[in-house]
């Protein structure tokens, strides 16, 4: 399993679940200070994260990229994959497709997250459901033709009503023959809604594709009440080679949260 840290470059976001906001260098430089193996970074739009700017100051650092998130879509413009108007659908599916696409030319996958949207109005939850699997067989084509998986994330009933549990996301990605699209579990919103994280990670198994390591509160690992015991157990079980990314608020500081996340890690991974 590989280390990472995430880097918000959003203003609308800066009070959001990210331990660095001070930029591209400053997190970079910072994620390597504290040996982390990559960064995951949440930047405003594709143009933020083109390859000419990013290949560099990765190797600069000798870090590697995990992936990249697409929330800035909704964050900053109100897109997202489910909206009743078609031109807006159509809107955040290409800003997901030109980070699908900057993240591939940097060998990293994104994530569809918050742009994932909710049902409401105009729009059942069934015709929710309907548009979600749309966008994500053209998103997760689109991420296979740089051999990469698309991450879907589901996310706790606070902020979805499409999928909040990993299982039953699970299911619905088999049943529609989604097959590019693997699962982003997230710790904290697992901690919300699995009766029970590492159980939920094992019945998944072979679907996990990256995880947001954050404690119960979203504070960084070791910050609330979460025990990592057997969420590593679960993931050692299931053969996850991949991510282990912070994706939590920068509490009580982002170095203090960066600190604390790879004490978590180094304690579960030593060799
Ligand atoms: C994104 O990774 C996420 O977890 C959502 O809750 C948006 O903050
Ligand atoms: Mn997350």
């Amino acid at each position: 399993m590989k280390s990472a840290v995430t880097v918000c470059l959003v203003p609308e976001a800066s009070r959001g679940p990210f331990v660095f906001h001070d930029g591209l260098d400053v997190g970079c430089r910072a994620a390597a200070e504290h040996g982390f193996d990559g960064v995951e970074i949440f930047p405003a739009a594709a143009d933020d994260v083109a390859a000419a700017r990013i290949r560099p100051l990765l190797a600069t650092h000798g870090l590697a990229l995990a992936a990249i998130g697409t929330g800035a879509g909704f964050v900053k413009h109100g897109l997202h994959l489910v909206h009743a108007d078609r031109a807006v659908r159509l809107q955040a599916r290409d800003f997901i497709a030109g980070i699908v696409d900057a993240a591939g030319d940097l060998g990293a996958p994104a994530i569809v997250g918050s742009m994932q949207g909710r049902s409401g109005g105009e729009v059942p939850r069934e015709t929710a459901l309907a548009m979600l699997a749309e966008a994500l067989g053209d998103l997760g084509r689109r991420a296979a033709a740089h051999g990469q998986p698309l991450l879907y994330e589901p996310l706790n009933r606070y902020e979805t009503d499409l999928f909040n549990r990993q299982a039953e996301a699970a299911a619905f990605l088999d049943g529609q023959g989604l097959h590019a699209v693997r699962l982003l579990c997230d710790l904290f919103h697992m901690n919300i809604e699995e009766e029970e994280i590492a159980g939920a990670l094992v019945a998944v198994g072979s679907r996990v594709g990256h995880v947001h390591w954050a404690d119960s509160n979203r504070r960084a690992m070791g910050f609330g009440h979460t025990d990592p015991g057997p969420v590593v157990a679960a993931l050692r079980a299931i053969r996850y080679q991949g991510w282990l990314s912070a994706e939590a608020f920068p509490w009580p500081t982002a170095s203090e949260a960066a600190a604390r996340t790879i004490a978590s890690l180094r304690r579960h991974f030593a060799a």
